[in-house]
């Protein structure tokens, strides 16, 4: 049987301290101008205006920045009353000719280390301030790093793959500066912040927890944060409840999954026009060949996150649970809305109408979208449906979320798997999709799995994995024996909440809602 690990959990650190990142993708920056709320709108154009380079910071997760003429210019697409502002606007920390040091800032929540996944330049190119300079990664997530200046790079630090370490000098730029050597002390905090209304310090004075992205986001909105209440871990103030607070100030209605769909990446291709192509991980590395000697090598990224959220996972007492369920209702109706779903440029899989079902399910069973304090003294109800879904990616096992799922019709499912898996698919995961989640659902059959035991996810409750569907004989109601399409799912619960009795109710119904999918229609919303 094979044994089911896990995600990156505690995905909270927030990346966008790792450098100047911003989104990169025009065409999502089009799409989330049409289609988002006021308020989002008003997000990116004040922080583009502020300091044209802190769209990333609304957006939370992974970022890419994006040069500047793109980025104006779709934002004059987005909306004709956004007055586009030209690199005059930008901050340039530097004048004359000096040479300075970028170096990696702290990224906060213990991160010390990040793996530098690509250069995107050599020693003697010429950059501009907000192009690529390289990839790296930590634990928690995959980064962009941009420039801030415009000059020529004299020196990287580091070599692909090698471990580059926090405060510590990446790459040297030489500038038009009149000093010698800039000391470039954290590439987060510019000069323009300074020059705010609101200074960092003020905020911090506060005494309220928040990252610092966080309480950036908070400033540029004159968000007092004493005045937010958090909802994360021991009252922190996440991005979301700032941009509840917001919307609450402006009477905007966020959607569903705010970060999402701002923080996209680049250049993945439209959710209209699904490639199958994209939808597919990307083939395994070729594995090293081992030649009569042992190899020892550090564990790295997000295997280094798996280490660790499985060993935090060991403290769970595990309580399981395997059932079958029979999908021959389920794999008629797929058949038959699959055309229909590709006419609104969405793959239809299995996995959005198992997905919906167990959200159908957590509104009768909130304690299975629960999480319990390390010491066991308090349960938190989760509001929402924040669906992990585990996924085979270039990078390894990732479980990104779907988010808001108590919200959203199995077709909005489908959309939204289709766009993490694109996105996974391309190793351009974020943190907001990869944090958050309140429950997981791990479809080891999409790869010929027949039965699996899942490792809950910290600080969840429980998992399902889900093993192929077969075409198994079994009896209907006359006694004969007919072709049945059947898949054995196995759940994971945490025992020291949820009983065994619970986890069978919660699974029976999702199994009768999955057997008879047209029942799924009478819960709807
Ligand atoms: N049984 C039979 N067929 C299945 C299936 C199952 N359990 N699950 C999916 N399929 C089918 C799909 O319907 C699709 O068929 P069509 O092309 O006819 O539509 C095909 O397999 C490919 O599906 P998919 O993988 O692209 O999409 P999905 O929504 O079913 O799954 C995802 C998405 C992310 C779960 C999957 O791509 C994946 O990564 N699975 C691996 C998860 C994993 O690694 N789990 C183990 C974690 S422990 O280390």
């Amino acid at each position: 049987m094979a044994t089911f690990s896990s995600r990156v959990t505690s995905l909270q650190v927030d990346w966008l301290l790792a450098g100047r990142t911003c989104v990169t993708s025009a065409s999502k920056m089009a799409a989330m101008a049409r289609g988002s709320s006021a308020v989002f709108r008003r997000l990116l154009v004040q922080q583009y205006r502020r300091r044209c380079l802190r769209i990333q910071e609304v957006c939370g997760g992974h970022a890419v920045l994006c040069p500047l003429p793109t980025m104006d210019s779709k934002l004059q697409m987005c909306s004709g009353s956004f007055q586009m502002l030209g690199r005059a606007l930008h901050t340039s920390a530097v004048r004359g000719g000096a040479v300075v040091q970028f170096k990696l800032s702290d990224i906060g929540e213990g991160i010390m280390e990040v793996t530098v996944k690509e250069w995107y330049v050599k020693e003697g190119d010429k950059v501009s301030q907000f192009d690529s300079i390289c990839e790296v990664q930590s634990d928690k997530a995959s980064v962009t790093i941009t420039s801030r200046y415009d000059g020529v790079i004299t020196k990287l630090y580091y070599d692909a793959d090698e471990v580059a370490l926090v405060g510590k000098p990446l790459v040297d730029i030489h500038t038009e500066s009149t000093s010698d050597v800039i000391q470039e002390e954290d590439v987060v905090e510019t000069p323009a912040m300074a020059r705010e209304e609101h200074t960092h310090q003020e905020i911090k004075g506060l005494k309220t927890q928040a990252t610092p992205a966080v309480r950036r986001l908070a400033m540029e909105n004159n968000i007092k944060l004493s005045e937010v209440v958090g909802s994360g871990k021991d009252g922190r103030i996440l991005k979301e409840d700032i941009l509840n607070f917001l919307a609450k100030q402006t009477g905007a209605i966020l959607p569903p999954s705010p970060f999402q769909e701002i923080q996209t990446p680049p250049p993945a291709p439209s959710l209209a026009t699904p490639s199958p192509a994209a939808l597919k991980p990307p083939p395994a590395a070729p594995r090293r060949a081992f030649a009569g000697k042992d190899v020892t090598e550090p564990l790295k990224g997000f295997h280094k996150a798996m280490a660790k959220s499985m060993t935090a996972a060991l403290n769970i007492p595990h309580l399981g649970l395997c059932e079958q369920v029979d999908l021959s209702h389920l794999v008629a109706l797929r058949a038959q809305l699959k055309a229909d779903a590709q006419g609104h440029g969405v793959k239809l899989s299995y996995m959005p109408f198992f997905i919906k079902a167990a959200s159908l399910c957590l509104a009768h069973f909130p304690i299975l979208n629960a999480s319990l304090d390390e010491s066991c003294q308090n349960i938190t109800y989760k509001a929402s449906h924040n669906i992990g879904v585990a996924m085979d990616t270039g990078l390894g096992l990732l479980v990104p979320t779907v988010k808001n799922v108590q919200l959203l019709s199995i077709l909005e499912v489908a959309q939204e798997l289709n766009r993490i898996q694109e996105l996974g698919a391309a190793g351009q995961l974020g943190t907001a999709d990869l944090s958050g989640g309140t429950f997981s659902l791990s479809n080891i059959g999409s790869i010929g799995g027949t039965y699996a035991k899942p490792v809950i996810l910290p600080p969840e409750v429980a998992i399902g994995a889900l093993g192929k569907i077969q075409v198994l004989p079994r009896f209907d109601a006359l006694g004969h024996v007919t072709r049945a399409h059947i898949m054995n799912v196995s759940w994971s619960a945490d025992h020291r909440l949820i009983d065994g009795a619970t986890m069978c109710r919660f699974s029976n119904m999702w199994r009768d809602f999955l057997q008879n999918p047209a029942s799924m229609l009478l819960h709807l919303k």
